[in-house]
């Protein structure tokens, strides 16, 4: 290959500023240093912790960056040491890693591996990458890898213990959606929820992770499962994923909590918070019923505290979060890959529009306007 070891200028949308539209740019791609792999992205789905990146008022650091991270694509080169990867092979770039070799790999009950790139760079904010990682740059400035990963360029560089390799017969613009969004709100229900045949879920918020979580419940056994969101028009796509009955808060004068325990004689088993809302965090933890009720947030809000009574957990709720849905990142990723193509997961429901990379503030649009599921960029074509 020409490219190996060179330089590769391609195009990228580049967030300069916070709350401004992103600009395609030609980029400049350095080759992968060592334990470190060049990949094509093919395809890139945003999600919305792309959105409150880039729109959360106030946020200096972090600019200029490149933005992305449930994207899907071909290895183009491997940096000196990488012998799990070779060119060619169709990998999804991880935001969470899995070095196999950290105490907390090597604990079975936890996916927080401490080579992360977020674990790499203290002093950091969570949700930025070092300049001194980086291997982008536009117009002579460094270009920071937004969660490691940055899938809106034509190329990009990750650590390979951020790089789960998929089967060739993967498709690209499906598979990406398992780079976050359905890994994250499926894990959620069977990782972290621990969701019981025969139990009672209810799932706020019905966007790609809390759709996920419907299906995720759906597939452990739940026997109902209570649709929640502020927007109706999203409680047909959420029956297709499995919701058994719907809730609008808006149609209720009372609490959620209340409305919720009064349709289930007490409360639900497990609830789960795919808005990023504290408010609705509570809401939720207070939906669960006493004694067992478990209630896992998966929405990201990094400005306001979360808050409830103590009562609320003396009783024996618990309180859970799920990053990346729990799943220890490089193995399951091909597992659910494997699931995905033998029917037993659903990813295509998801992809409501699909747009080439430079549209991609259509696509952004789209999310403010909570119009849709999952937008899917198509980067190239081979
Ligand atoms: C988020 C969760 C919180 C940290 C940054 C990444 N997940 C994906 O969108
Ligand atoms: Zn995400």
């Amino acid at each position: 290959m020409d490219t190996v070891g060179k330089v590769i200028r391609c195009r990228a949308a580049v967030a300069w500023e916070p709350c401004k539209p992103l600009v395609i740019e030609e980029i400049e791609v350095a080759p992968p240093e060592a334990q470190e792999v060049r990949i094509k992205i093919v395809a890139t789905a945003l999600c919305h912790t792309d959105l409150y990146f880039l729109y959360e008022r106030g946020r200096r650091e972090g600019f200029p960056a490149v933005l992305g991270h449930e994207g899907a694509g071909i290895v183009e080169s491997v940096g000196p040491g990488v012998t799990r990867f070779k060119p060619g092979d169709k990998v999804i770039p991880l935001f969470v890693s899995q070095c196999g070799e950290c105490r907390f790999c090597l604990n079975p009950s936890t996916n927080q591996c401490d080579k992360s790139w977020s674990s790499q760079r203290p002093g950091k904010r969570y949700d930025v990458s070092s300049d001194t990682t980086s291997r982008l740059k536009c117009r002579g400035k460094t270009l920071l890898q937004y969660l490691g990963t940055s899938t809106f360029s034509e190329y990009t560089v990750v650590n390979e213990v951020a790089v789960a390799k998929i089967p060739d017969s993967a498709p690209l613009d499906k598979v990406c959606l398992l780079g976050c969004g359905v890994a994250t709100g499926y894990g959620a229900a069977i990782n972290t929820a621990k969701v019981q045949p025969g139990s009672t879920c209810a799932v706020f918020g019905l966007g790609g992770v809390g759709l996920a979580t419907v299906m995720g419940c759906k597939a452990a056994g739940a026997s109902r499962i209570i649709a929640v969101d502020v927007n109706k028009d999203k409680f047909p796509k959420a029956k297709v994923f499995g919701a058994t009955d719907f809730v609008n808060p808006k149609d209720h004068d009372k609490p959620i909590s209340q409305v919720l325990a009064e349709m289930t004689n007490g409360g639900v088993d497990f609830s789960f918070e795919c808005v990023g809302s504290v408010e609705v965090m509570r809401g939720a933890l207070e939906s669960c019923i006493k004694g067992w009720g478990v209630s896992v947030l998966t929405g990201y809000n990094d400005s306001q505290d979360m808050s409830t009574r103590c009562l609320q957990l003396l009783a024996g709720r618990t309180w859970k979060g799920s990053l990346f849905g729990g799943y220890k990142s490089v193995e399951s990723v091909p597992r659910l890959v494997g699931e995905y193509m033998e029917g037993k997961l659903q990813l295509d429901e998801f992809v409501t529009h699909t747009l080439p990379l430079d549209r991609i503030n259509e696509a952004f649009d789209l999310m403010i306007n909570r119009e849709g599921i999952r937008t899917v960029l198509h980067l190239s074509t081979h």
